[in-house]
């Protein structure tokens, strides 16, 4: 595989690390936090990589920017998150070109020829929304409540992990009868989401659930939904359904403040490496690979889920995690 190695000498040795340039969405959320983790802890000097690290503060230009500087920088691999799916055809092109794999992770590119990128690794949102739906209507039977007047607090419009949890919401409210009232994005962040979901509540008083995209909108709904007089948890006003399984959502999810949590496993790293190892020993790999994820709810206790798979009530995770 072409590119500069970076040089350095161990003891008299002349070694040399792989370079790696990575461009990650941002730093909006506690999970992007955490794959920023990932890719930090498994590409060190210790194990042999040089990462480049470059934080786009949620902005495509500064995405593109960053891979054409990994190109002139001759990096031997090219890792990013797409912030959003399209747009990217162009700057893949020139990575091509200088003969750069290009490794994907999380949200998806559209692209028109797929080899302009070596494989992707990330999670299948779709499906997250499902399961959460799917757990959503066994509460709603449960607990027979009459109709569902549901708000959609959107992520970034256009991310491969807003387009699949939307999708499974839109799908879930048509098969099930729910009233979606409105859907607005909140960028995957606290503040957005607080400021979305006042308006909603000043446009409806009926709202008896949110389904919010990830956990920091779920925490900015829930402040928004208590400043506005009203309640959430067991028994009250509005149930939350949100995702990530963070380990603050997941413990709000333990004490009931939400009611569903989808985790999204934010651990690439290790997959990554894992195919770069194939592509420098010419393996086989796979194109698209996911990551392994739950779901967890916190339901009243005689609360029989048949949901299939392995599912987790949070006090049965919480306590395998104690023990
Ligand atoms: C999901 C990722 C989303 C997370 C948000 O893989 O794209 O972006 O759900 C993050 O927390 O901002």
């Amino acid at each position: 595989v072409s590119g500069k190695q970076t040089e350095i000498w161990k003891n008299g040795e002349k070694d040399s690390l792989t370079t790696i340039g990575f461009s990650q969405v941002g730093a909006e959320s506690d999970w992007r936090s955490a794959n920023s983790i990932s890719m930090k802890r498994t590409f060190t000097p210790e194990r042999g990589y040089d990462l480049i690290f470059e934080d786009a503060k949620q902005k495509q230009s500064d995405q593109i920017k960053a891979i054409r500087k990994f190109i002139q920088q001759e990096v031997d691999y090219i890792v990013f998150s797409p912030v959003v799916e399209s747009g990217w055809d162009t700057v893949l092109e020139e990575a091509k070109r200088a003969e750069i794999p290009v490794i994907i992770i999380d949200r998806k590119v559209a692209v028109k020829d797929s080899s302009l990128y070596a494989a992707w690794i990330g999670s299948n949102f779709y499906l997250e929304g499902q399961k959460a739906c799917k757990v959503m209507k066994a509460y709603v039977d449960e607990q027979q409540i009459p109709e569902v007047n549901i708000v959609n607090i959107q992520g970034t419009l256009g991310a491969t992990s807003q387009i699949g949890r939307t999708n499974a919401l839109e799908d879930a409210a048509q098969k099930y009868g729910w009233n979606l009232l409105e859907q607005e994005s909140g960028e995957y962040t606290e503040a957005k989401a607080y400021e979305v979901m006042s308006k909603m509540l000043l446009e409806h008083d009926d709202i008896n659930f949110v389904y919010c995209e990830n956990d920091n909108e779920a925490f900015g709904a829930i402040d928004a939904i208590r400043d506005a007089g009203k309640t959430v948890g067991p028994g009250g006003d509005i149930q939350i359904i949100s995702f990530d399984a963070t380990r603050e959502g997941l413990r709000r999810t333990l004490h009931r403040e939400i009611l569903i949590n989808g985790e999204c496993n934010p651990w690439h790293g290790e997959y990554v490496e894992k195919v770069i190892h194939m592509l420098e020993t010419n393996e086989l790999w796979q194109k698209e690979m996911y990551v392994p994820e739950e779901t967890f709810y916190s339901m009243p206790e005689d609360m029989q889920i048949m949901l299939g798979g392995k599912e987790y009530t949070v006090q049965t995770v919480t306590e395998s995690i104690v023990q």
